[in-house]
């Protein structure tokens, strides 16, 4: 996610200026139907005649994620059977507490559905049970960390975690000059970790340093926005200088770590907590891995000091921080899980890799600059300034031509509202089936609606609201971006979408 002053001011005018877009599209836009045989109602015929409300508003957003490219780096499409198992009567039942010590009668089934959720966690990232234990109770990523962090530390105890603008995320505990954000730095003593501005890369060294001085009881390894792999040895070493336990929020790359094309965290990391929706192709939930066992060897085995996490951490969930599980949800994790130890699922994280690097290679061929030079995972950041044009403005215009893309902060900007850099993912897309040669299309399209931004950007006003607003009206690019938004509609049309087909 970006900083969070960009969330708040793409919130503000999402709501209103992509809403008319939207509307337009909408209007403009023939509703094609998935490239099945089936047709939407057909899968909600249910809703359609007792809500039919709802129901325009879910026709309305799959057309909108049928014609559109949507390159969010977090977003995904998940499976008919993650769906179902969603959709079940796992979500009527109450289930406070753990398999086999419930504080409701009933949970026969569901503690069967936990356990399962749990062995398979462990199983699809290759940890046995004797070394690490999972809570899979979390209901996203954010309340993952939160629990996490209340697990190992008492209020205002000290953390380190990736800057937002740099690339982390709120949770790892953002906070500005003025005002303390994330609750992570209302309730924790945050000082943040920065990229090195000429590389791009996370300054280990500065790290290790400012470590050193402000010795933090937790150390965070992950982020948002960051196209480059974590160093996690050289994290461990960090940590280990002052006896820190270093976290791991993989909540991007899991897919990519599970299907085991990028390195794992596992191996030098306390805690690793994920969400479950992002490369990984699941529900919208969370995850916590634990470490058990010995956690540091003393001179006999009686002397060791042992991991105390498990305890500690499943108190943080429930009942310090939650209430019931959702069982409808660790459902559909499983079935996720499931999916992610196939080899059709390595295969696609692969593909999800080449895709970046193609679209890397495409961009860079036009001239644009990216942050760190290119990427090792499945996002991109790239830096627009160098082109005279903002994130803001690349966003605004790439959805009027319905690509979906984040604005995003550069290690270099001074603006959050207005940031110069833009996040572009290539998960969701390819799992619509699409190959190489599709996103050397799909980068040809990024450019294009750029130098439309480009362009439009000499005759709207100076403010983003002014190009927000030319964009709706009729103005000295109309025609082309019609032109291309029904290019990209008819070329993301005849991708499958997961689930309808
Ligand atoms: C997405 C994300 C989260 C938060 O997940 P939510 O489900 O949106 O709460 C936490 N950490 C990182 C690194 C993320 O990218
Ligand atoms: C923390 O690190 C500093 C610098 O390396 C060292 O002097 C200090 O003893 C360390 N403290 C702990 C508790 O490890
Ligand atoms: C090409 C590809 O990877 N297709 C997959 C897309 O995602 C769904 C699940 O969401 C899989 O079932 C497909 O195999």
């Amino acid at each position: 996610m970006a900083n969070p002053l960009v969330q708040i001011a793409r919130s503000i005018s999402a709501s209103s200026a992509a809403r008319s877009t939207a509307a337009a599209a909408a209007a403009a836009v023939t509703v094609v139907a998935t490239p099945s045989s089936r047709k939407i109602s057909d899968f909600y015929a249910g809703l359609k005649a007792s809500d039919p409300e709802v129901y325009d508003l879910l026709k309305r957003e799959h057309d909108r994620q049928i014609r559109g490219l949507e390159l969010i780096a977090s977003e995904n499409f998940t499976s008919r059977p993650v769906m179902e198992a969603l959709g079940s009567c796992f979500t009527n039942k109450y289930s406070e507490g753990l398999p086999g010590a419930r504080y409701y009668g009933g949970n026969e089934v569901i503690d069967e559905n936990e356990r399962l959720c749990q062995k398979r966690a462990l199983a699809a990232f290759g940890l046995s049970e004797d070394k690490w234990g999972v809570n899979v109770q979390p209901y996203s990523g954010s309340p993952a960390n939160f629990a996490a962090y209340t697990a190992v530390l008492n209020p205002h105890d000290r953390i380190m975690g990736l800057d937002l603008p740099h690339g982390g995320h709120l949770t790892h505990g953002y906070m500005t000059p003025k005002k303390r954000i994330s609750a992570t730095s209302i309730f924790f003593e945050s000082m943040p970790y920065q990229l090195n501005p000429e590389t791009g890369v996370i300054d280990y060294d500065k790290l290790q340093a400012n470590a050193r001085l402000f010795r933090p009881k937790l150390l965070i390894a992950g982020a948002s926005a960051y196209a480059r792999l974590f160093d996690y040895a050289r994290m461990r070493q960090i940590a280990n200088d002052n006896d820190s336990y270093l976290l791991a929020d993989m909540a991007h790359i899991s897919g990519l770590v599970a299907a085991k094309v990028i390195p794992s965290p596992f191996d030098h990391c306390d805690i690793v907590t994920t969400t479950t929706h992002k490369t990984l192709r699941g529900p919208r939930a969370g995850l916590i891995f634990f470490r058990k066992g010995v956690r540091k060897t003393g001179k006999t085995p009686a002397e060791d000091i042992r991991y105390d996490l498990e305890d500690r951490v499943n108190a943080a969930v429930f009942p310090a921080l939650q209430g019931g599980p959702h069982n409808n949800v660790i459902a559909a994790i499983s079935t996720t899980l499931k999916e992610a130890m196939t080899p059709e699922f390595v295969a696609y994280q692969k593909q999800v890799l080449a895709n970046c690097q193609v679209l890397a290679q495409v961009l860079k061929s036009h001239g644009y600059s990216l942050v760190s030079g290119g990427s090792d995972n499945h996002l991109l950041l790239v830096d627009l300034r160098p082109r005279g044009l903002d994130g803001a403005r690349a966003e605004a215009l790439l959805e009027a031509v319905d690509i979906t893309v984040n604005k995003n902060t550069t290690p270099s900007d001074k603006s959050a509202l207005v940031p110069g850099g833009l996040r572009i993912g290539t998960p969701a897309m390819t799992s619509r089936g699409m190959k190489e040669a599709d996103f050397k299309q799909v980068g040809e399209f990024i450019h294009r609606a750029l130098e439309l931004a480009i362009e439009l950007q000499k005759t709207a006003g100076p403010k983003v609201k002014d190009f927000k607003e030319a964009l709706k009206g009729k103005n000295a690019v109309s025609d082309k971006l019609a032109t291309l938004r029904h290019e990209v509609d008819t070329f993301a049309r005849k991708f499958p979408m997961p689930g309808f087909n």
